[in-house]
C-alpha cells in the first residue's frame, strides 16, 4: 500500500479484492463531517473526474464518539468504504489515507482518461503520535506569494501536518499588514536587493524584493489551513531581527546609540544588531501589532521569536542601561526576558499563550510558555524538565534548509549534511526525558516537533520544494508514526514505499530533490554556502 506516514495498523483480507469507484459511487458523511465530506469531494472529484454525489453506497464518513481526537479508522470491503472519527481532524487524516489508496493520479488536479478507480479492500487502524506536527515557513527572508502558501499547505495536508509556524517578520522584510502602523508594509515590506550565498561571497543581486499579505489574504489563509485541519500559528520575532520594523519605525531602535533614521530595511543575510528598545512605548506599539495579529489568527499559540537578540546595543546604550536598573534586573539578558514575560501575561489575558525559541530561557522562562526547541535538544530538555510545554525542532536535525547530501553539487549548500534517512531517524523525545524517573511527566511536555525551512537561500517556491522534499516526508512519519528508535527504523522499507510516494510528489508537480543528486537546473554553480561539519561530517 506503501502509505505514508504509515499507519498504526492495516489488515488485509485472506482473500484480496478492491471496491471500485465510479460515476455511481455516493459519498456521505455525519453532520459534524460535513468539512472533510466537501474537501474530498472537491480532491478526488478534480483528479477523477467521478462526481461522488451525497447519495449512500459508496464511501461513509461516520463519527464514533469514543474514538480517539485525531484518530480513524478506515474500512474497504465488498460493501463500500466505512471511515470513522471522532472529529474532522480523525476523518480528515483518513481522507487523506484513502486519497493515498487510490494511486498517484489521485493528486492530479484534473483528470486523465482512465477509469478503473480501485481501492484495496483493507481495516486501517490509525492515530498521530504527536498533536503538533509542525512546519516552519520563514516568508521573510523570502516572500512566498498567497498562491504558494496555499498550495504548501495542501502539500502539509497530504502529509498529515498540523501547524504551520508562519515567520512573517524579520530583519530582512516585514509580511503582514498592521493597520494602526501602515509604514510597516509601505517601508519594511521590501528591500532594495538580496545577498546571493554567503556573507563571505561578499555577492548581491541588484533586484528589489518585497510582498505582504494583507490582513484579509491572512484571514484567507488561516480559513484555508483550517478546511485542511491545520493551524497556523503566527510568529512576530522580538526583540532581536527586528532590523525591518525599526527601518520603518525609527523610534523602536536603540537610537541613542544608532542613527536608526538612517537604517534600511536589512539586505544581509546573519543575525543584524538592530534590535529594538525596551522602553514603554515600545512595548505598547507591539501590543497595538498584537492586537490585530490576534484578530487574524485565532491560535492558541502566537510566536514571538525571542532568538538571537544581539545585546551590544542595549549594553552601549543608557536609556537600556537606565531601564535595567529601573526594573532592578542583573543583566542584558533578564531585560530580553522582561520583555518576553510583559508578552507572555499580555497573551495570557486574552486568553492565548507565548511560544519562543529556545533563548526565551535564558533570563528566566516565562511562566505558561513554551519554547520551540531549535539550538539542538538542551533547551527543550531545560523547558520540559521546568514543566513547559516544548516543540521539538533542533537545528541538527530538522533544519530543511541545510544541505541534503555531501556532494559539490548541492545547491548553496548550508550548515550539516541532512539526508532523507538522517530525517528518517531523527527522535523528537530524548533519552534525557524518557529516561527519568518520573512516570513519563517530563517526556509529555514535548507536545510535537517542527521541521523549519528558512529561506535565506530559498527565492522561490521551486527552491522550497527542492529543500523541503522528500524531506518533509520522512519528517512526516517521523511526527505522525509510532516509530521505534532511531536504529531500529526500517530505512529499506521506508526507502521501498518512497518510490510510490515520489510518483504521488510527481502528480502534485513537487519539485523535490532526486535521490540521486540535483537536477542540472537544480544547481546554484558558483555560489557560495557555508558547510559546516555535523556528526556525520561533511
Ligand atoms: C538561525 S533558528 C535562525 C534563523 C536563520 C537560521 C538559518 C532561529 C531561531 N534563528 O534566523 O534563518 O538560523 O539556518
Amino acid at each position: 500500500m506503501d502509505l505514508i506516514p504509515a499507519p498504526l495498523s492495516v489488515i488485509r483480507p485472506e482473500t484480496p479484492g478492491t471496491f471500485a469507484l465510479d460515476a455511481g459511487t455516493g459519498l456521505t458523511a455525519a453532520p459534524g463531517l460535513a468539512p472533510v465530506e466537501t474537501w474530498l469531494r472537491t480532491v478526488l472529484g478534480a483528479a477523477t473526474g467521478l462526481p461522488l454525489p451525497a447519495a449512500p453506497g459508496g464511501i461513509e464518513l461516520r463519527l464514533d464518539p469514543a474514538a480517539a481526537p485525531e484518530a480513524y479508522r478506515l474500512s474497504i470491503g465488498p460493501e463500500g468504504v466505512l471511515l470513522t472519527a471522532s472529529t474532522p481532524a480523525g476523518a480528515f487524516a483518513g481522507a487523506q489515507t484513502l486519497r493515498q489508496l487510490l494511486g498517484a493520479d489521485a493528486y492530479r488536479t484534473a483528470p486523465l482518461c482512465r477509469t478503473g478507480w480501485e481501492l484495496p479492500y483493507a481495516e486501517i487502524e490509525d492515530a498521530p503520535r504527536f498533536g503538533w506536527r509542525g512546519v516552519m515557513l520563514d516568508v521573510s527572508r523570502h516572500f512566498m506569494p498567497k498562491a504558494g502558501v496555499f498550495r504548501f499547505i495542501d502539500l502539509m495536508a497530504a502529509h498529515k501536518l498540523n501547524v504551520l509556524h508562519f515567520h512573517l517578520t524579520d530583519d530582512q522584510g516585514w509580511r503582514i499588514e498592521v493597520k494602526r502602523y501602515p509604514r510597516l508594509t509601505e517601508v519594511a515590506s521590501w528591500r532594495e536587493r538580496s545577498m546571493v550565498g554567503f556573507r563571505a561571497a561578499d555577492r548581491r543581486d541588484d533586484r528589489p524584493h518585497g510582498g505582504y499579505y494583507t490582513q484579509d489574504d491572512l484571514r484567507e489563509i488561516v480559513a484555508y489551513a483550517d478546511a485542511r485541519q491545520i493551524t497556523v500559528v503566527p510568529e512576530i520575532d522580538l526583540p532581536g531581527h527586528s532590523q525591518a520594523a525599526i527601518t520603518a519605525y525609527p523610534e523602536l531602535g536603540n537610537t541613542d546609540v544608532v542613527d536608526t533614521a538612517a537604517l534600511g530595511v536589512w539586505t544581509d543575510w546573519g543575525v543584524s544588531e538592530n534590535v529594538l528598545n525596551v522602553s514603554e512605548a515600545t512595548l505598547r506599539f507591539f501590543e497595538g501589532v498584537l492586537e490585530e495579529v490576534l484578530e487574524i489568527f485565532p491560535s492558541q499559540f502566537v510566536h514571538l521569536g525571542g532568538d538571537e537578540c544581539a545585546k551590544a546595543q542595549w549594553r552601549e546604550s543608557e536609556a537600556a542601561q537606565a531601564r535595567i536598573r529601573e526594573l532592578g534586573l542583573a543583566d542584558e539578558d533578564e531585560l530580553q526576558s522582561h520583555f518576553i514575560r510583559h508578552f507572555d501575561g499580555w497573551l495570557a489575558e486574552r486568553g492565548r499563550r507565548l511560544i519562543g525559541w529556545d533563548e526565551i530561557l535564558e533570563g528566566g522562562l516565562a511562566e505558561g510558555a513554551a519554547v520551540s526547541s531549535w539550538r539542538g535538544y538542551e533547551g527543550g530538555i531545560a523547558a520540559a524538565k521546568a514543566g513547559h510545554d516544548v516543540v521539538m525542532c533542533p537545528e541538527t536535525h530538522v533544519y530543511l534548509d541545510h544541505r541534503q547530501g555531501p556532494g559539490e553539487e548541492e545547491p548553496i549548500p548550508v550548515g550539516f549534511v541532512r539526508t532523507l534517512e538522517d530525517v528518517y531517524r531523527f527522535e523528537p523525545v530524548p533519552a534525557e526525558l524518557t529516561s527519568l524517573e518520573d512516570g513519563g511527566a517530563a517526556a509529555a511536555h514535548v507536545i510535537g516537533t517542527q521541521a523549519n525551512i528558512w529561506t535565506e537561500f530559498m527565492d522561490d517556491a521551486r527552491d522550497v520544494d527542492f529543500r523541503a522534499f522528500p524531506r518533509l516526508a520522512a519528517f512526516a512519519e517521523v511526527a505522525w508514526s509510532a516509530l521505534p528508535a532511531p536504529a531500529e527504523r526500517d530505512w529499506e522499507g521506508f526507502e521501498r514505499r518512497m518510490a510510490e510516494h515520489y510518483r504521488r510528489l510527481d502528480a502534485l508537480g513537487v519539485e523535490y530533490r532526486p535521490p540521486g543528486g540535483p537536477h542540472p537546473w537544480q544547481k546554484r554553480p558558483g555560489v557560495l554556502g557555508r558547510p559546516l561539519d555535523g556528526p556525520k561530517g561533511t
